[in-house]
């Protein structure tokens, strides 16, 4: 699993605010209100417990002070344990944590103590990544087009499905297009073809650069990205006017937050 480093994580609160600007100017929507829609949920009183966990790689520099920044910026009251792993959770029960926030190296998960909901990161930043780009305002069609079929990509591209869009899928691993082929009826997408199919939306989930071909971008374009590093050049954005949004932790965060509200 691709993992976060201390530089993607500079300047949070900077990037969730850049990332909040362009879901509004792209959706009319801000994350919170994609998230309440997405959901149908609402955040009470809760108090969030961050545990830093030491498995595997270990402690990634600023990721719990991130995720404290992150639950701030959504009205939330939280804090992190003293201690990691089990000593860590320990505390964070005992001191009254309504939702436990942690993650080793691959599961980030959200647990929320009172109503027994459970959530994982990858689908839910697949999902609500999936949304915010299928409600651009500028959509020329109901064509979404996904890059990346993994374990953020296809959980946003059966999203896309089962809300009514026509999904056009591209992964290099045969077998995960296949799959999304089969069993949620996506159109494969051929970055290479002669004259490609154009995409106002497009949903872009892969560890990779330049995954967006300059082909695909329509005249009004909105990118939906949680890969790191992004899929699109600077050079491109700037030359079609790309709206992008694209944020290292939050806007995943913040829709596993209201995926385990009531
Ligand atoms: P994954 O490895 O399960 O899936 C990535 C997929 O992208 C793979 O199937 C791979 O074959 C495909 N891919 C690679 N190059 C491609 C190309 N040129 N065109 C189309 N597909 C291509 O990884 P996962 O867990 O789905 O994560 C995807 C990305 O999202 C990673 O960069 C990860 O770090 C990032 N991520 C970001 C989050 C955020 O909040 N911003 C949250 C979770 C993950
Ligand atoms: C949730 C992020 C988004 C992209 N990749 C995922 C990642 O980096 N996962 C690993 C998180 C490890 C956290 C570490 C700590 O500091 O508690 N165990
Ligand atoms: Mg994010």
């Amino acid at each position: 699993m691709a993992l976060l480093t201390p530089e993607d994580l500079e300047n949070i609160n900077r990037r969730l605010e850049e990332a909040d600007a362009a879901v509004r100017s792209a959706t009319g929507l801000d994350i919170t209100e994609v998230c309440k829609a997405l959901y149908k949920t609402r955040p009470c009183t809760e108090t969030v417990g961050i545990v830093p966990i030491t498995s595997g790689n270990g402690i990634i520099g600023s990721f719990s002070e991130s995720l404290l920044a992150i639950i701030e910026y959504f009205g939330l009251d939280g804090f992190i344990t003293e201690m990691p792993d089990v000593s860590g959770y320990y505390q964070a029960v005992k001191d009254e944590a309504n939702i436990i926030l942690m993650a080793d190296d691959n599961t980030f998960l959200a647990h929320n103590l009172e109503n027994g909901k459970i959530a994982n990161n990858q689908p839910c930043t697949g999902i609500i990544y999936a949304e915010i780009a299928s409600r651009y305002l500028h959509a020329d069609s109901k064509d979404v087009l996904a890059l990346g079929l993994g374990k953020v990509g296809l959980p946003g591209v059966a999203h896309l499905v089962k809300k009514g869009f026509n999904v056009y899928g591209h992964d290099p691993d045969e077998k995960l297009l296949e799959r999304a082929v089969s069993e949620f009826g996506i159109t494969p997408y051929a970055p290479e073809a002669e004259n490609p199919k154009k995409f106002s939306m497009i949903f872009e989930a892969t560890p990779c650069e330049n995954t967006i071909p300059e082909s695909a971008l329509a005249e009004k374009c909105l990118v939906s990205t949680p890969g790191i590093p992004c899929g699109i050049s600077e050079e491109l954005r700037k030359k079609y006017n790309v709206e992008i949004v694209m944020e290292p932790l939050g806007v995943g965060t913040a829709s596993m937050l209201y995926s385990v509200f009531d």
